[in-house]
This record gives structure tokens, sequence and C-alpha cells, in this order.
């Protein structure tokens, strides 16, 4: 990214820790230099003064003996290497000791990324597509590293230079039916289940987790903690809180749990308002009245169940039998992911770039721009 200097950087990619094998990384215009020194190829055959991309060697690099490593070009303009040793922590120290001693400087791999990428939002997707769990946010995240928002953001940024202050706002109205997704690329949508004492919230839950997560009791008032559970829906990244059950009890333990579960609902982005269909519809509290909320009836297993009973919006399940979960999960995401992003779709994916986008929308007309450098900086403190 910066230009001005010309070092050559050294990180280890893979992390800390015993490893079959490691990758690290040597990047700058010494690369080729030092490894040409100090690689011992296995075959007689010497390595070329220039390698070119994708070409593989096999050899010995490191002190004395050195280890046996794979090593690979990426790149050749600039230069970028690929050294895969075996990834015991004292081969890894010793290499990166010694890459050292031969001129290269030592860099954390965040550091690194910076370095190596061209443009610091692509170096944002990149760290942000490290810790994206799941296959949809890997794939927005993977369109923005391949330029989605630059793109967006050199046409928002033309609109701008020419005072065109009309085509800049629909621009950012249109990135900015996406925002919601800000946040949930790296961390999972969070999903409250709660509603009445023994309406079946822990039995929803161990459905949900395939294993016996919450206890299921006929004694109402079980559940006292709240119970988390991380999975995955349809791609997205999704934790589920179970609640105690909403009731009026002097029980001192069962309060703090309900006053817990109160608390986890204020940063839920959707409540399950689950209910038992064999007791009379409660409607949601109005403590709920700022949340996006999804009706559950649940037991539609029993014999006492009437089909229009349901209250309209709910979703008539069995957390006993399984049924109508299917349809509870694909509702979920539908009230979760909306819009859909489109391939391709520029997205401000990470909560940074949301804000600086909202401020844009104050200072459209004062030609404010974007400062992308700024923002890689604040990035990186988080
Ligand atoms: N028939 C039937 N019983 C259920 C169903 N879900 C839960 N139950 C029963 O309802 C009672 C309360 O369930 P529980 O999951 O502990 O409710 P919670 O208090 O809302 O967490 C238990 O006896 C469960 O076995 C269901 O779908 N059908
Ligand atoms: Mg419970």
């Amino acid at each position: 990214m910066d230009d001005t200097h010309c070092e050559t950087y050294l990180a280890r990619l893979t992390p800390p820790g015993k490893s079959a094998i490691a990758t690290l990384s040597l990047f700058g215009p010494r690369a080729w230099e030092i490894i040409f020194k100090v690689f011992k190829p296995r075959t007689k055959k010497p390595l070329p003064i220039l390698p070119a991309p994708g070409s593989v060697f096999l050899g010995r690099l490191g002190l004395g003996h050195g280890d046996e490593v794979v090593l690979s070009c990426k790149n050749n303009s600039p230069m970028l290497l690929e050294i895969h040793p075996h990834g015991g922590t004292q081969v890894v120290s010793m290499l990166l000791e010694f890459l050292q001693a031969e001129g290269a400087t030592l860099c954390n791999w965040q550091d690194f990324i910076t370095h190596t990428t061209a443009d610091p939002l692509q170096a944002m997707a990149l760290v942000l597509l490290n810790q994206a769990t799941t296959s949809e946010p890997t794939k927005i995240l993977l369109d923005q590293f391949q330029g989605a928002f630059r793109l967006w953001l050199d046409s928002f940024l033309g609109f701008i230079n020419q005072g065109d202050s009309r085509n800049a706002t629909a621009m950012l109205s249109d990135i900015g039916r996406y925002s919601y997704l800000s946040g949930r690329l790296v961390e999972p949508w969070k999903v409250v289940l709660a509603g009445p004492t023994n309406a079946g919230k822990s039995s929803l839950m161990n459905i949900l987790a395939g294993y016996q997560r919450s206890i299921v009791s006929e004694i109402p008032g079980t559940t006292r903690d709240v119970l988390w559970l991380e999975t995955a829906i349809e791609g997205w990244p999704v934790s589920f809180a179970d609640t105690a059950g909403l009731r009026t009890t002097s029980d001192p333990l069962e309060n703090a749990g309900m006053l817990m579960g109160t608390n986890a609902t204020e940063q839920a982005d959707l409540v399950l308002w689950v209910q038992d269909c064999s007791s009379p519809v409660i409607p949601a509290p109005i403590l709920f009245n700022n949340k996006k909320i999804l009706g559950v009836t649940n037991k539609i297993d029993l014999d006492v169940f009437q089909a229009d009973s349901i209250p309209q919006g709910s979703i008539g399940i069995s957390a006993l039998s399984g049924l109508g979960i299917e349809a509870l999960l694909s509702k979920i995401i539908a009230e979760l992911v909306s819009p859909v992003p489109k391939p391709g779709q520029a997205v401000a994916f990470h909560p940074l770039l949301k804000s600086a986008l909202e401020n844009s929308l104050e200072f459209v007309d004062k030609g404010r721009l974007l400062d992308v450098p700024k923002l890689w900086e604040s990035f990186k403190k988080i």
C-alpha cells in the first residue's frame, strides 16, 4: 500500500501453536534474493533467476541442516512467496529468526496484509474473511475483497466530485438497504426465545441444537440462566438464547433469570415469541415493541390443536416431533436477511463503513469524502 518503503516483510500466516505444517510468507523487493541465497533445492536443478507465479520448489531452509520446506511463488511483481515448513513451534521460530537475520522484517499477519494488498478496503475484507464462520457472509466478504464496495465508492466519489448530489444520495440510499449486514458478517445474528413458562422454549432450543442444551420440564420456572447456542442456518451464523419464561413469581432466582432474559432480548435481532397452542393466546409484552418479533405456536402435535387457532403471522411447530421446524428456520432467515444481497452487491461490510456512509449522507452536499486510510487505521485498533 505504501510505496515509499522498500522493505521485505515476513509473517507467519498460520496461528501460533503446533500443527503439521505452518505457512510463512515473504513479501517485498528482496524476497527472492534472500531465498535464492539460502534455499537449498532438493534436486540438483538450481532455482530460477525469476520464479514464475504458481511455481513450487522443494528444498531445505534454515540454520545448519535446516527444515524441509515447500516454497511457492504466489506473485513475482511484486514478489510474494509462501514457505511451508513443518509446524512445530521451534522450527517456525528458527526459520523466522533465520530469515530476519537475512534482512526480512517480521510483522504480524494483519500488518502483513496491509503491506501486500493494494487497497485498505481489500485488507479490511481479508481480515474479516479470516473471521467469517459460515458460507453466506464469506461470499459477501469475498465480493467486497474482489472490489464490490471499492467500485461503488469510486462511482459515489465521482458523483460528489461532479457536484451531482442527487445521484450520490441515490447511491447512498441504495447501499444503505444492505447496511443491516455490517455487524452480522462476522458476529452471529442473535435470536431470543421468549414466551410464557412451559410454552416449550427449552424444547425448541434442544431440537435446534440436536442435543439436550436446555433442561425441559413440565415444572414452570425451570429455565433461569440465559443459555446461548451458536449454530448455522442456511449458511448464516445464528445464536439462539433460551430464557426464563415470563410469569409473575415471588421466587427471587426466577425473577433474576427473567431480568437476564430481558437484557438478552435487548441485544436481539429477532425475538421468537413462543406460545402453547393449548393455552390462551398472550400478546408479546410491550417491552419487545422495538424488536422484530416472530410468533411461534408450539405443541401442534396435541389433539386439542386446531389449525385456524394459529394467530396470523405465527408459525405452527411441534418442538416434540419436529413438525414445522424447517419452515420456522427458513422464516427466521427471511426475517433476518432482508433484502437479500445479490451476488456482487456492494455492502458496507463493517460497522465502521456503515457509520462512515451515514456521516457521508449528512455531508454529501459539502462534498465530504470517505477517508479510507483513516478508517483502516481505526479498524486495526478494534
Ligand atoms: N406435546 C408437546 N409437548 C411439548 C412440546 N414442547 C414442549 N412440550 C412439553 O411442555 C413442557 C414444557 O416444556 P419446556 O421446553 O420446558 O418449556 P419452557 O418452560 O418454555 O422452556 C414439557 O413437559 C415438554 O415436554 C411439544 O411440541 N408438544
Ligand atoms: Mg425453559
